[in-house]
């Protein structure tokens, strides 16, 4: 069965995503994710210009090979734009099998090691009563996992806080967004104030009044976003301590693995990282030195279900486990991709779920469900989505960027 085509299709159902489609000489379709927030256009033409050309003709069984021979073959190695590529064409060679096979994609990856994926939801608010209003929507919407942001006294807007409208309506099962939308239409990134030490003394008086409010059970989490020093993290996860976090994700620049140590020396806090890493050596001395307890990186930008599988496969020899990034900006695509493997893995840890908005699911027709605080990927053959073209169409690209931080005295921050 060799591929006939390849198509990129990039639609904006009320924010932008990079699909590959793929179809072989038997009429076979499989579809993958190469979204890459704020920069699709980079992934589509990589994936028009230089991949696209090289994949007719190709034997669309050859999983591995075509990923060696895009990985190696290209000469320039890594990056989230070659690695999301990567991602798309892995990922829909992945649903064709499945689809030829006639099972459900995590069959050919193990079959199934649980029930479902136990995933978290956002619950954000700018002040504490609109946040319990949040977490309590949640738990009535059955998530059991539940991430944490609030607004910072002093601060205009924070970064993954919802705005009070859209955090007042809708939930998982319903029309309307209940959490926020990471990146923002327009020409120009917005460009937010950030201040570490106001950040610092806030976060630990909100994570004591959730706990007094919901008790021991609920699992909860809470993204730092790059943003602190290791000291700095340090101290964050040495003030969580008593609020018992499922984890504490990307508190300092990522690059740095060193950096790690630090925290880890201070902390018994549990660390996620990796939602920007995109190949298994990103994690190099993170996994062998047991710096960390969750794997962030995402099918969609790490280079697709054969090379995530391999970075999990180095984790669980150090207990480490799956985490996955799963935020409006993976597309249903990548996200079905994610709950096949996550339910298949055996160092599967929890998986992301940020629900996408009702344009959204129209334009991509995903099988997976929510129930019971997890998501299961169903039970048709391949990935399970069904991509209307005709509808994606109707939604063309609109430049839209994450915001930009600057400390108060003007200077860019990290994110
Ligand atoms: O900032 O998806 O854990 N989730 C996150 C996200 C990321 C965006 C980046 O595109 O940190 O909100
Ligand atoms: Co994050």
């Amino acid at each position: 069965m060799l591929i006939e085509r390849a198509d990129v299709i990039v639609t904006s159902p009320g924010r932008n995503f990079v699909t590959l489609k793929i179809t072989t000489d038997d009429g076979v379709i499989g579809y993958g994710d190469g979204t890459l927030n704020g920069r699709e256009l980079a992934v589509a033409g990589y994936l028009t210009d230089h991949v696209v050309p090289l994949l007719t003709g190709r034997d669309a069984h050859a999983i591995e090979d075509t990923w060696q021979y895009l990985y190696r073959g290209a000469y320039w190695r890594r990056g989230p734009v070659t690695m999301a590529a990567i991602a798309a064409v892995d990922t829909a060679l992945w649903d064709i099998k499945a689809k030829v096979a006639g099972l459900p994609l995590y069959q050919l990856l193990g079959g199934a090691s649980r029930e479902r994926c136990l995933v978290y939801g956002h619950a954000s608010g700018t002040d504490i009563p609109e946040l319990f209003d949040s977490v309590r929507r949640h738990l009535d919407e059955g998530f059991r996992a539940i991430r944490i942001q609030t607004g910072v006294p002093g601060l205009d807007s924070v970064y993954g806080v919802a705005s009070s409208a859209a955090a007042s309506v809708g939930g998982a099962g319903s029309n309307t967004r209940y959490d926020y939308e990471p990146a923002r239409r327009s020409a120009l990134p917005a460009e937010e104030t950030w201040d570490t030490r106001a950040y610092l003394r806030h976060v630990p008086s909100v994570f004591e009044a959730v706990r007094g409010e919901f008790g021991d059970d609920i699992a909860l989490l809470h993204d730092a976003h790059h943003r602190l020093t290791p000291i700095q993290a340090a101290k964050l996860g040495k003030s969580l301590e008593p609020y018992d976090l499922f984890w504490l994700e990307d508190v300092t620049p990522a690059e740095n693995q060193e950096a790690l140590r630090w925290v880890r020396h201070h902390t018994t806090t549990p660390l996620a990282i990796g939602e920007v890493f995109n190949s298994v050596w990103d994690y190099q001395h993170l996994i062998r030195e047991q710096l960390i307890d969750y794997v962030r990186s995402p099918i969609t930008h790490a280079g697709g279900i054969t090379s995530v599988r391999r970075i999990m496969d180095y984790a669980a020899m150090y207990q480490i486990k799956s985490g996955m990034h799963g935020p409006t900006d993976v597309s249903p695509v990548g996200l079905a991709a994610a709950v096949h493997l996550g339910l298949a893995l055996h160092n599967f840890g929890i998986q992301e779920y940020m629900v996408h908005s009702e344009q959204t699911r129209e334009v991509f027709g995903p099988a997976y469900e929510f129930a019971h605080g997890g998501l299961r990927p169903g039970e048709e053959p391949g990935l399970g989505v069904h991509l209307d073209e005709d509808l994606a169409a109707t939604y063309p690209y609109e430049r839209a960027y994450l915001p930009v931080n600057r400390l108060r005295d003007g200077t860019v921050h990290d994110w």
